[in-house]
């Protein structure tokens, strides 16, 4: 298959669906083919990138993601905004089953033109989706969506991941379910730009202040990422979409802070390196074990290593002197 490039470069800047999913589709593809032409198409678009609000999501299964992001999104198209909603879950725990019950909780949204809801792509290391998530996301930027949603599941290094992807980390948390801090790992504090706890309603809301007082007192233990920005602590029902609208008002506010401390620009700038660097160990690493003299040896210079008479030294830079053989 030959690609036309010019026709996908223009049908993008359009704002044409049929080839936004057939570019994304382009971008998962692992023929090397798909690869190139998806690479060339990037380029192409890079300049008509960067101007969205981007907004990563955690939190355990079950919060509230997609029913938040439905009430997000929902409030952001009539706004006026275009959204687009991404995931990274490079876990096999969320397969057809519940793409569909996604389908469900954010109903009006993939029903709604003005959005554009694609799960994770599937399969692969966490490495691999980030790179097709954010590529993506620079993809749907292009298409004119001022608003790019990244979720993810609280589960390995996927919040960081996403962090590293996005101007702003929403953590979403539930009051009183269990232990104080639910057993979350700290470090999801320390990646939030904000805490929303989610589903103070009902019976719920009096909880709902009390585990944002506990949060908000967790959170003043930790050294901000920002001098200029505290993580505020807030409580929202996705189901009565209440709170939802401060919570958006705190991503701008966040957002204007950040632009006028330049801090925004000189975290794109960093993201855009650390991710550079991600892609060419990862290519390294994918170079040194599909090289063939590298697999020729390994077995035999392993043994010897485990074996004792080979030092962990010699051997490694054996393995590496034979990348540059190629
Ligand atoms: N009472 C109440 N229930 C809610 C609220 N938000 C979500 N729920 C319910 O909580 C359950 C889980 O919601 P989801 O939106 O599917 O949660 P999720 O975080 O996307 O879950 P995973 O996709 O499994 O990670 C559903 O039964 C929702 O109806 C809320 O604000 N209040
Ligand atoms: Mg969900």
């Amino acid at each position: 298959m030959t690609v036309d490039i010019d026709a996908y470069v223009n049908g993008l800047l359009n704002g044409t669906r049929r080839i936004l999913a057939k570019t994304i589709t382009l971008i998962e593809s692992s023929l090397s083919g798909h690869q190139s032409s998806a690479q060339a198409i990037l380029d192409r678009l890079l300049p008509h990138t960067g101007k969205a609000v981007r907004l990563g999501i955690t939190g355990v299964p079950g919060v509230g993601k997609s029913s938040f992001i439905e009430s997000l999104g929902m409030l952001l198209v009539e706004k006026g905004h275009r959204v687009a909603v991404l995931a990274v879950d490079p876990s096999s725990t969320r397969s057809g089953g519940s793409i569909l019950a996604d389908k469900t909780r954010m109903e009006r949204l993939c029903a709604d033109s003005r959005a554009f809801i694609r799960p994770s792509p599937s399969g692969g290391t966490l490495g691999g989706v980030a790179r097709k998530t954010r590529e993506t996301m620079l993809v749907c930027e292009a298409a004119g969506f001022d608003v790019i949603i990244v979720e993810t599941v609280g589960v390995g290094q996927s919040e960081t991941t996403v962090s590293s992807m996005v101007d702003f980390f929403l953590v979403l948390m539930l009051a009183g379910a269990g232990d104080e801090l639910q057993g979350i790992k700290k470090g999801v504090l320390e990646l939030a730009d904000a805490v929303a706890i989610n589903k103070a309603d009902g019976d719920n809301v009096e909880k709902a202040g009390k585990a944002r007082k506990d949060y908000e007192t967790a959170l003043r233990l930790l050294r901000p990422a920002s001098p200029n920005w505290l993580p505020p602590v807030l409580t929202c029902s996705a189901m009565e979409m209440t709170g939802i609208d401060d919570i958006w008002a705190v991503v701008l506010k966040h957002r204007n802070i950040m632009t006028t401390s330049s801090e925004l620009a000189q975290n794109r700038r960093s993201q855009a390196l650390s991710w550079m660097w991600a892609l060419v160990e990862e290519g390294l690493k994918d170079r040194f074990n599909h090289h063939p003299t590298v697999q020729q040896h390994l077995p035999e210079l392993s043994r010897q290593v485990e074996n004792g008479s080979l030092s962990p030294t010699a051997a490694a830079c054996q393995l590496l002197f034979f990348l540059d053989k190629s």
